[in-house]
């Protein structure tokens, strides 16, 4: 009795032989019946009969239909989500941007303005810490005497040794930093207020001339104060009376004028936009400082006069927002 058992392919046969022939046949003898199962042809006609071709082919149709959906939907998805951030981004900027009879508004720096005239003006002299920001990021200054005076500056007090250049350089870097970042329209710019402004915010209402040099420099008793002599407590950093500070002191440490503006006399001198006279190398300084004690120096109407790329440490200069009474875009 013989036994055959077959298992693998077929070139992979394995013939056991027991009894009267107990001896391997030949592979060629081998019978080559195998299972239907095996048979190519048959598993050819099984995939047939179970997927004919046309419902492969609507298989392949609907797929890819499928995939032209999805990709569809992904992408208006994308879109909707992309809109409703701009929206939301557009109403964020609209909501931060100045505006006409602003009042407090505060920018990027932690600066705060105040609407007097057709301008929002700044209720601080511009810091140490707001010039700072400006200097590290653009490397202008960032070694000048601004950083050593000659006596302590805190991030809150008034930047001095600053020249009319630099003053003008701060207030263009700042316009371009918050119109990019959607603080300010395309209309609406930093720059130094104007003699004009700057008289209008000190409540100089009688002044003529073509420039400040030629103004009526001595409208007597106007301070910024009032019309009492000497300064009464707490009515800025001079050196009239005993005001707790030798040098200069943090902003906003005196009492505010009618608008809410502080040290707009005394602290620091401040730079203006307008020349002194005809030459365009000076320009126009108001306030007075720190360090001044005398009755006309300290009127609101005096105006002092300072060489365009001059620093001195009692002088520093405070922002105007041009443009902020346009209607936002
Ligand atoms: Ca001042």
């Amino acid at each position: 009795m013989a036994f055959a058992f077959v298992c693998g392919s077929r070139r992979q046969e394995i013939q056991f032989v027991f009894g009267a022939h107990a001896r391997p046949l030949p592979v060629s003898r081998i019978d080559p019946v195998q299972p239907q199962w095996q048979s190519v042809e048959w598993r050819r006609n099984l995939r047939h009969k179970l997927m004919p071709r046309w419902f492969k082919t609507f298989l392949t149709v609907w797929f890819v239909f499928f995939l032209i959906y999805l990709s569809g939907l992904a992408f208006c998805h994308g879109r909707i989500r992309q809109e409703e951030r701009s929206v939301a981004s557009s109403a964020e900027a609209l909501s931060r941007q100045p505006s006409s009879g602003s009042s407090d508004w505060e920018n990027s720096l932690g600066m705060k303005f105040v609407q007097v005239g057709d301008v929002l003006f700044g209720m601080w002299e511009t810091r140490v810490r707001d010039f700072e920001t400006f200097a590290n990021a653009t490397a202008r200054n960032n070694a000048s005497e601004w950083r050593t005076p000659g006596f302590p500056q805190e991030p809150t007090y008034p930047v001095v040794c600053v020249s009319w250049e630099d003053a003008m350089a701060f207030c263009k870097w700042l316009t371009k930093k918050e119109r990019k970042e959607g603080w300010l329209t395309a209309h609406q710019r930093y720059r130094l207020p104007t003699d004009a402004e700057w008289s209008m915010a000190a409540g100089c209402r009688k002044e003529t001339g073509l420039v400040a040099a030629s103004f009526a420099a001595f409208i007597a008793p106007v301070y910024p104060w009032g019309k009492a002599w000497p300064p009464p407590p707490q009515a800025g950093n001079y050196a009239v009376t005993e005001d707790g500070y030798r040098h200069t002191s943090p902003v906003g440490s005196f009492n505010p004028n009618r608008f809410g503006i502080h040290d707009l006399a005394g602290n620091v001198w401040e730079w203006c936009m307008d020349r002194y006279g005809e030459d365009n190398n000076a320009h126009t300084l108001r306030g007075g400082a720190w360090n001044s004690k005398s009755q006309d120096v300290l009127l609101s109407s005096y105006r002092g006069l300072g060489l365009t790329w001059c620093r001195a440490a009692d002088r520093g200069f405070r922002c105007v927002i041009e443009g902020a009474s346009d209607t936002p875009d």
